[in-house]
């Protein structure tokens, strides 16, 4: 996308007006950056102090990147507990304050505003439920729920109880449960009868009965009944939740912990192997999440904070529930989806709640804009004072769709970037110190140290521009701390290739001005005749035509270039798909990017096989470029397999 820049991007600089109040200006970035990185303990001994500890830390970082020796400790001999600090410790100052807004998926439905005193005694009575399955300090529990308050409640009772939680998104399939279970040994599933969303329905239930054929007897099935749906009932494995809830007793003292004990397992969906069981662990951890969602939201007390994503992803973990619930802050929890019942949901939502920070996905931007201007343009969107956007690098178009349509070219956009190992931001504006670019996340974060290798050599890259790898140099809180049960795998994925750093798996570019633009994951790096291109760049060029609406672009083997560029497109609502706009098309990138990204063949994807988290499956595009339908490999993790068979049909029927 953002890789040759022939024309100086645009620029845009905090408003006077935003940064008189915000936590963080310019200057005030530098200082505490610099302070960040030249005396690490230091400023973290003092971040840390942002949290209530049980026991005070004395060591703050004990940290090696070393391959083979790979050990990550801080605040070590502190202990706190994380439930304690996302609730208790609000409860004097703001028990009657709302902790968490909830809105179902059915806009008829009522929405719920649960106070901090209400979220206490909803997780003591989980965490009691939990106690009386036997749930002790350490446990694995699975956490297969819709986006509903329950959720919440079971990962923070978990947290209460010191058993560690790992949420499996509810749009995974049986297999994917039963292989979580399994990989974590847990004692525990929490799920519900069905999940509404869109206005369908998942029969969470039976896929969780199905999964647990596989997995030890022992497993117990603990059922939220949240639509009241039929479900299959196994008595003395099966528990009623909500009425088991209402038995137990309202309180239930919080457990100390240590501060490198883990807090929560998250499978990444990752494209090839076996998930990998990312562990995450509690001081760390928490003091990075409220950090982060402080400062790069700009979050004020009383403000509505929104992160649309889903509780099964880290964006979840870290933007609904930890970072905001240690702020103190009011966050909204949504159930639904952006184009149900029609495409103004989120905006209608933003309106009703008086959404102050709102932060999704690029994929979901450009899903929107290809439903026309006149949705967001019906709703009240002047509470808004801060977007943001995560999970791939944001197109322009896609940015300056969300800048003109939803920030009315007033708010700051932050687009973040980050990763489920990282545990929070990493590379991103602060919304009143940093100029931002269209398609750059920017900046590091504080205690984030960013290097550009050579992707052959490892050697750092110093000058700018640059452009390699991405890989961190030292270690920060909110850092993985292994893989569970094969810290070797940890280290073999991130610490093996280049030696001495943290590798992200991530190519980026440093511009003049010392900004990041993430190209992409490493392998979808093409190499057409040599040069090589990022696929998004050629995606980004695509989705600037007025006709496209998505675009996904990959590699695929050419005779005389090595390889060509293959690309899916999704077109606009309603415009007719011919050769002749495929013409158009290939013209169109051709003079946008140059003669070198001249699209090898141009396929009409109906549809894009996308992970649940909105990630498109590249590994699949590339197979079916290749014409080879054999090698598909694991689909069930997607949002929609069918996509698969339409596209596989187009590729050998009619294009
Ligand atoms: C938080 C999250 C991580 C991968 C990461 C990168 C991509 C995330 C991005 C971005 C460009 C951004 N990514 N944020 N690329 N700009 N702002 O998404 O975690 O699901 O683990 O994905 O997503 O490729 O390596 P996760």
């Amino acid at each position: 996308m953002n890789t040759d820049v022939k024309t100086e991007p645009a620029v845009y600089p905090p408003s006077a007006d935003f940064t008189g109040g915000a936590h963080v200006d310019a200057a005030r970035y530098k200082e505490m950056y610099d302070r960040s990185i030249s005396d690490p303990e230091g400023f973290w001994a003092e971040e840390g102090k942002r949290l209530d500890w049980i026991e005070p830390y004395t060591r703050v970082k004990d940290t090696s990147f070393e391959f083979g020796k790979v050990s990550i400790k801080w605040f070590e001999d502190g202990k706190l507990n994380v439930a304690a600090n996302c609730i208790d410790r609000h409860l004097e100052t703001r028990g009657d304050q709302t902790a968490i807004i909830w809105e179902p998926d059915d806009p008829a439905d009522e929405t719920l505003h649960i106070s901090y005193r209400e979220l206490h005694e909803k997780v003591c009575r989980m965490a009691n439920v939990l106690l009386a399955q036997g749930v002790m300090r350490g446990d694995r529990v699975i956490i297969y729920l819709p986006m509903i308050p329950e959720a919440a409640y079971a990962m923070l009772a978990c947290a209460r109880i010191g058993a560690i939680h790992s949420v499996v998104f509810a749009g995974f399939s049986p297999d994917a449960l039963a292989n979580r279970i399994n990989d974590c040994g847990a004692k525990v599933v929490v799920t519900a009868d069905t999940a509404p969303r869109g206005g369908k329905r998942t029969a969470l239930k039976s896929n969780a009965d199905a999964a647990l054929l596989h997995c030890s007897d022992k497993v117990r099935c603990l059922v939220v009944k949240h639509t009241g749906d039929q479900t299959t009932w196994i008595d003395g494995r099966d528990v009623d939740v909500k009425a088991m809830m209402a038995d137990v007793a309202p309180d239930c003292p919080v457990r100390p912990m240590g501060a490198e004990d883990p807090l929560f397992i998250l499978y990444t969906s990752g494209s090839t192997g076996k998930p990998k069981g990312v562990v995450h662990t509690s001081g760390g951890y928490l003091v990075y999440a409220a950090m982060t969602q402080k400062f790069t939201f700009d979050y004020h007390d009383g403000d509505v904070f929104w992160c649309g994503a889903d509780v099964g992803w880290v964006t979840g973990h870290t933007y609904i529930l930890y970072g905001p619930l240690a702020n103190g802050a009011t966050t909204l929890m949504f159930e639904g989806v952006p184009t149900w019942p029609d495409a103004g949901r989120f905006w209608q939502v933003i309106e009703k709640h008086k959404v102050n920070q709102f932060y999704t996905a690029p994929t979901a931007i450009r899903a929107l804009m290809g439903q026309g201007t006149e949705f967001p343009a019906k709703c009240d969107l002047s509470s808004l004072k801060v977007l943001g956007t995560v999970g791939e690098p944001i197109n322009p178009e896609a940015w300056n769709w969300y800048n003109d349509n939803i920030g009315k070219g007033r708010l700051p956009i932050v687009d973040t970037w980050w990763q489920t190992e990282t545990g929070g931001h990493m590379i991103t504006p602060l919304p009143g110190a940093v100029a931002t670019k269209p398609g750059s996340a920017t900046l590091p974060f504080f205690g984030v140290k960013p290097v550009v290798l050579e992707p052959e050599s490892g050697k750092i890259v110093e000058s700018d521009p640059a452009e390699g790898v991405l890989a961190i140099a030292d270690s920060w809180p909110g850092q993985m701390r292994t893989v569970w049960g094969d810290h070797e795998r940890f280290e073999s994925t991130y610490f093996q290739q280049y030696k001495g750093y943290y590798f992200s798996g991530d190519g980026c570019r440093r511009d003049e001005d010392g900004y990041y633009w993430i190209t992409g994951r490493v392998d979808d790096v093409i190499n057409v005749s040599g040069h090589r291109m990022g696929t998004a760049e050629v995606e980004s060029a695509l989705v600037a035509h007025a006709d496209v609406a998505e675009a996904a672009v990959v590699g695929f083997p050419h005779d005389i270039k090595g390889q060509g560029i293959y690309c899916y497109v999704t077109l606009m609502n309603g415009v007719e798909p011919t050769d002749e706009l495929k013409k158009d098309l290939e013209k169109w990138v051709r003079t946008e990017i140059g003669p070198i990204a001249k699209p090898d063949h141009i396929q009409w994807a109906p549809g894009l096989p996308k992970t649940r988290s909105g990630k498109i499956m590249r590994r699949i595009l590339r197979k079916i470029a290749e014409n080879d339908y054999g090698a598909l490999g694991d689909t069930s993790t997607l949002a929609d397999p069918s996509v698969v068979d339409d596209l596989i049909d187009n590729r050998m029927n009619k294009d």
